[in-house]
């Protein structure tokens, strides 16, 4: 009888369809304002369907992709909280299959934001078997969901038009708002040449960034690091896609240079030899050790040294 009972459950069993393409429950543009009282409690309360680890998956269709979010990290609690109160019900509203890893550098020597990311990559891959990774400063929320955290069939920046104090050079000043001037722009039909920039939010397949080696990892300090990655996707044959840049907006926390992440002055000279280095400095090479783990209800924390410059 009971084996009867199982076969009429089994019978039952509705295989889940995919979710669709596009999720039905995007709203589109976002109102970005970091209040500062919102708590985690508030954040937890506020999604109750996250599993330990800051993991969450439709329970109604199967996700297009299994997305690990991959966050360098090192004491920007305040940034942290502002980042899971945003992203936790837009990743949701994409329907996406995902799980929030924050990245946390040991120790008190220079800052090495893609080392950071490359331990990422390798300890999501150790939990399950993910389709793409997202690698997110902590300090830049997406203003619009229709920018889906997934990844395409080329390399994708996601981080497009930085609604900051306005456009920073590379030692930090900011001669003009790109974000306005991307909203006039395209207002005419035009948009702005954004093929130098590739950084802050970023999307890659595990095939992508198996092929570039991951992420250089002698870029120690501010600086050098995205653009390394920038020529290694073109070094080995690849482009950048990107939203246009109204969906592909994003608000940036205003914050100062932290102590430990002082401009590197050795990021032209690294650049100047990406060719050379790629194929032997990246996850191949990298060394470090897992110091811990904690698990939450909004993320999964790894504390990691990765090393000394
Ligand atoms: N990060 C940390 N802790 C640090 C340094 C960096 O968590 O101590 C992470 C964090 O995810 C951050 C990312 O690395 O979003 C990028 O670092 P950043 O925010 O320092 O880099 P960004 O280019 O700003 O955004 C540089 C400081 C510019 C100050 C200019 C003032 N006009």
């Amino acid at each position: 009888q009971s084996k009867m009972f199982r076969q009429m459950v089994k019978n039952m069993t509705i295989e889940l369809p995919k979710c669709p393409e596009t999720s039905p429950l995007l709203v589109g543009p976002l109102k970005i304002e970091f209040n500062d009282s919102v708590t985690l409690d508030d954040i937890r309360a506020q999604n109750p369907a996250l599993q330990l680890g800051g993991r969450w998956r439709p329970t109604n269709c199967i996700a297009q992709q299994k997305v690990a979010i991959i966050i360098p990290f090192r004491d920007r609690e305040s940034h942290l909280k502002h980042w899971l109160h945003f992203l936790h019900p837009i990743l949701q509203r994409q329907q996406l299959d995902y799980r929030v890893y924050v990245i946390n550098q040991a120790g008190d020597t220079t800052f090495n934001k893609a080392r950071l990311m490359d331990a990422g990559f390798l300890e999501a891959l150790k939990e399950y078997d993910y389709d793409c990774f997202v690698f997110h400063d902590v300090d830049i929320i997406p203003m619009d969901d229709r920018n889906t955290y997934k990844c395409f069939s080329q390399p994708r920046h996601l981080a497009v038009a930085l609604d900051k104090f306005g456009f920073r050079d590379e030692e930090g000043k900011c001669p003009i708002n790109l974000h306005n001037l991307a909203v006039a722009l395209d207002k005419f039909g035009f948009s702005l040449p954004y093929h130098w920039i590739y950084g802050g939010i970023t999307a890659l397949s595990k095939e992508q960034f198996m092929k570039i080696n991951g992420f250089p990892t002698m870029y120690w300090g501010w600086g050098g690091e995205d653009d390394d990655i920038s020529h290694r996707l073109s070094f080995k044959g690849m482009s950048i896609s990107r939203p246009d840049a109204i969906v592909g907006r994003c608000k940036m926390i205003r914050h100062g240079r932290d102590e430990l992440n002082q401009v590197n002055p050795k990021r032209h000279n690294n650049l100047a030899k990406t060719n050379e280095t790629m194929d032997i400095d990246g996850i191949n090479s990298l060394r470090y050790d897992v110091i811990s783990i904690n698990r939450t209800q909004l993320h999964t924390k790894i504390t990691v040294d990765i090393g000394t410059p």
